[in-house]
């Protein structure tokens, strides 16, 4: 298992005064970041899209990615990915006017309780799209917090099978470089924090 150095800083966000939250985990050669933002302003190879199972664009996530993106994300989709993409996976496009090379779409549960597989589906649309990134030699990627507006499930629990899926695929992989969590406000960062701290020690 590799060694985990846990370090937790609080920065200051360019050109605002608001103080944005960050946290760097190390697990071997990876490395593991969460971040208070928009997944849609970052520079990285791949931006992770909170989608639905027919790829038919929504909200959330999935609303500012293809409004950022511009009209050719959907287009591609719709010609590449007809039928949709099943729960618990990913696919793959360009990223239109986005600062990435790729959008990976992927499908998270609806929280139907928890006693409907939920946690597996959702910890394999995560590791789907690190099988993605390294299929497609992506070192950086960015995901949101799939699964936990639209979709309903408890952040807490999802930060929990989320960073475990991560961990474990960036322990046995070794890749990508870089997989960072975009985490929308304060409370959503605090309960990915809370979950990467006691993963730590
Ligand atoms: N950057 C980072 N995180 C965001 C952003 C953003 N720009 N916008 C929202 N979030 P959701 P889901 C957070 O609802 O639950 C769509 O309609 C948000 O606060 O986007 O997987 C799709 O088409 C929440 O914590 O995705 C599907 O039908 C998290 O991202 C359905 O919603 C995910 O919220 C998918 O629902």
């Amino acid at each position: 298992m590799s060694a985990v150095s846990p370090q937790s800083q609080g920065a200051a966000a360019r050109g605002t005064n608001q103080r944005k939250q960050i946290m760097l985990v190390q697990f071997g050669k990876c490395r593991l970041e969460l971040v208070e933002g928009d997944v849609t302003d970052q520079q990285v190879d791949a931006i992770v899209n909170a989608a639905n199972d027919q790829l038919a664009g929504g909200g959330g996530v999935d609303g500012a990615i293809h409004r950022a993106g511009g009209p050719a994300l959907m287009e591609e989709t719709r010609r590449r990915y007809p039928d949709g993409c099943p729960t618990g996976d990913a696919v793959a496009t360009t990223a239109g006017n986005l600062n990435a090379k790729y959008v990976f779409h992927a499908v998270g549960p609806v929280w139907r309780g928890g006693q409907h597989g939920e946690a597996e589906l959702l910890r394999s649309a995560y590791r789907r799209c690190l099988e993605l990134a390294v299929e497609h030699n992506c070192a950086t990627i960015a995901f949101p917090a799939i699964s936990t507006g639209v979709y309903g499930y408890p952040t807490d629990r999802a930060a929990e099978e989320s960073l475990n899926a991560v961990r474990e695929f960036l322990t046995e992989r070794e890749q990508p470089e870089l997989t960072r969590f975009v985490l929308f406000g304060e409370g959503a960062f605090g309960a990915f924090a809370r979950v990467l701290e006691g993963m730590s020690v």
